[in-house]
């Protein structure tokens, strides 16, 4: 059975952008509910843990610098079949390729700076959700 959580982050530059809030709402409007939230700065080490599965593909040392390079926005959603759901509601990877309407087509620029992350499946986001928050901060 899929799971009902999933963990997003608003990426450095969709923060910077100032795209927090219009993200946020899209968010809402489309029926999850959020159970944790925190604006937090990545040193390279955190950042480099997070994506430590792409460790050794060329754009690993760029992702860490950039997801390291300003704040960003970490969440945990809950949503009935939250991991597809939520990843239907960003679109893929390369904003170019994704939906009208989709928080990638409206607020990403580019494969790397695509605005936001989503959970790939139920264990990444069990794992994602407990990098980021202590069940002291969750709800
Ligand atoms: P997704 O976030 O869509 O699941 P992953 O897990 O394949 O994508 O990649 C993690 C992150 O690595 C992406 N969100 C993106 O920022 C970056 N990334 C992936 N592929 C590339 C690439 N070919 N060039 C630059 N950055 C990439």
């Amino acid at each position: 059975m899929a799971g009902n959580k999933t963990f997003t982050m608003i990426k450095p530059s969709a923060v910077e952008a100032q795209y927090t809030g219009k993200i946020i709402s899209i968010i809402l409007e489309n029926g999850f509910k959020i159970r944790a939230l925190k604006l937090i700065h990545l040193s390279s080490e955190l950042a480099s843990g997070f994506y430590a599965e792409h460790k050794g593909k060329p754009f690993f040392d760029s992702l860490v610098e950039f997801m390291s390079s300003g704040p960003i926005v970490a969440a945990i959603l809950e949503k009935e079949n939250a991991v597809e759901e939520y990843r239907a509601l960003i679109g893929p990877t390369n904003p170019a390729q994704a939906p009208e309407g989709s928080i990638r087509k409206l607020f990403g620029k580019s494969v790397q700076e695509n605005a936001v992350h989503g959970s790939d499946s139920d264990a990444s986001a069990d794992r994602e959700c407990n990098y980021f928050f202590s069940a002291l901060e969750r709800y």
